[in-house]
């Protein structure tokens, strides 16, 4: 099960803005109409119903929009650059790596048609014709599309279940799905038969939730041990856990409390979700025998048990009846909560500016500026001047003057080298 990856993504580029004048016959004077150039596309990721898992994108991991079109004369803008729609399951949360190492998440993208830009399209840039002014007619200057941003993407899909129901291999999860709702998992009697989570609809009294087997709990999951942590992540989404242990084991009450201590090791969050602990098996005629024993246990341990048997549905619809009723307090109590299903953009933190020296070379470092940079056509004389202007403006002169640059000093700035005059 693909159910976490990286891919890279890149927006599209803007177009250039272009120099153009009119030139028609008998008009002797034409004025500037040179147009802007197309925004570049964005990268959008959608998440829908109709897709169940990521393995398309284990295929391709790079994807790109569509460029702006560069601007033409007699007022033509550029085509926008196309947008491209990655569509992805629903429970998929995408994030980005972030320039200080981690993830930042994104988006939480839980409901069918929720749809995330995840990187922005370069802006066109702007032709002469925006430039004209009543002192300037015929403006020699336009502005080159801005690039568009590209981005290490995470995308991972966590399972949208009201409950999990978890617990060391081979205690009969498969068989308690099964007993519950109308999925098929395979039984059989030995470990890891479940292989990936699977999920059930449950009904109880026409009200339903979706009931998931988590796999792979054994002791060490959390370090990667059996099926790895993959699932653990599966979790931490659920509700309410149903905590299923085997009525047949020589200590009942010792497997929760390891089970426990797997979970909460992966997550500490995880030990306060609540759980309800069910002794599977009570068939057996060796389980029936210790009821009294293990019941006991498990209340000098703090807690109470319900007792089943998935084989023959003992205790099963009663024990599907006390989920219901935790959900719904659940719920209650969440009602206050806030949860936030809308999806955002974060902006990049503006770090301010910085001037350190590499040799003879001052190096500035100024995100705003640096966007203005590659925006900027340097060979042309108007849009130096317009960068002067910038440079002024957001005080990365002054950082300079007082990092002691002289005429003369080379200055840099992302992908741009001049002569500081
Ligand atoms: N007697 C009896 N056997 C059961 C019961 N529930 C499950 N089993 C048996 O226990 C074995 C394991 O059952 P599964 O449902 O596959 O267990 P699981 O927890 O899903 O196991 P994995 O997916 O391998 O981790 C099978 O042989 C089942 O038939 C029960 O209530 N009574
Ligand atoms: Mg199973």
């Amino acid at each position: 099960m693909f159910d976490r990856l990286e891919i890279v993504v890149k927006a599209g580029d803007g177009g250039d803005g272009v120099v153009s004048f009119r030139r028609e016959k008998f008009v002797p004077f034409g004025g500037p109409d040179g147009g802007n150039g197309g925004n570049g596309g964005n990268v959008v990721i959608m998440a829908d119903s109709s897709v169940s898992n990521l393995r398309v994108f284990k295929q391709k991991r790079f994807y790109r929009a569509g460029d702006g079109k560069d601007g033409r004369g007699k007022r033509q803008h550029g085509k926008k650059g196309e947008n491209i729609i990655l569509v992805v399951p629903v429970g998929v949360v995408v994030s980005h790596k972030t320039q200080i190492g981690g993830d930042a998440v994104i988006a939480d993208l839980a409901q069918p048609g929720q749809q995330v830009v995840v990187v922005k399209g370069g802006r066109g840039g702007l032709g002469n014709t925006h430039f004209a002014s009543s002192t300037n007619q015929a403006p020699r200057i336009a502005q080159k599309g801005e690039v568009g941003e590209e981005k290490a993407i995470i995308l991972e899909l966590r399972l949208i279940a009201d409950v999990g129901i978890i617990g060391y291999p081979n205690v009969g999860k498969s068989t308690l799905l099964a007993a519950a709702s109308a999925a098929k998992p395979k039984i059989a009697s030995y470990p890891f038969t479940t292989r990936e989570p699977i999920l059930g609809a449950v009904e109880v009294s026409s009200q339903i939730f979706v009931l998931a087997e988590i796999p792979g709990l054994i002791s060490g999951a959390h370090l990667g041990r059996g099926l790895g942590h993959e699932f653990l992540r599966h979790i931490m989404r659920t509700r309410i856990l149903i905590h299923l242990i085997d009525g047949a084991s020589a200590s009942p009450v010792e497997d929760m409390m390891q089970v426990n201590a797997e979970i909460s090791l992966f997550d500490s969050a995880l030990a306060y979700k609540p759980q309800l602990i069910a002794v599977n098996k009570i068939d057996l005629p060796q389980v029936r025998s210790r009821l009294a024993e293990i019941k006991n246990a498990f209340s000098s341990a703090g807690t109470v048990a319900l007792f089943i048997s998935a084989a023959t549905g003992e205790g099963v619809s009663e024990l599907m009846a006390e989920i219901m009723k935790m959900l719904e307090q659940v719920a209650r109590l969440r009602q206050d909560e806030k949860i936030p299903m809308k999806v955002f953009r974060p902006r990049p933190r503006d770090i301010g500016t910085s001037v350190r020296k590499e040799g003879d070379t001052f190096v500035v470092v100024a995100p705003e500026l640096e966007r203005i940079v590659a925006r900027t056509d340097i060979t042309s004389p108007g849009m130096r001047q317009q960068l002067k202007r910038q440079l002024t403006r957001l005080g990365v002169r002054r950082a300079l003057e007082k990092a002691g640059v002289k005429p003369g000093n080379r200055v840099r700035c992302g992908n741009l080298e001049w002569e500081w005059e």
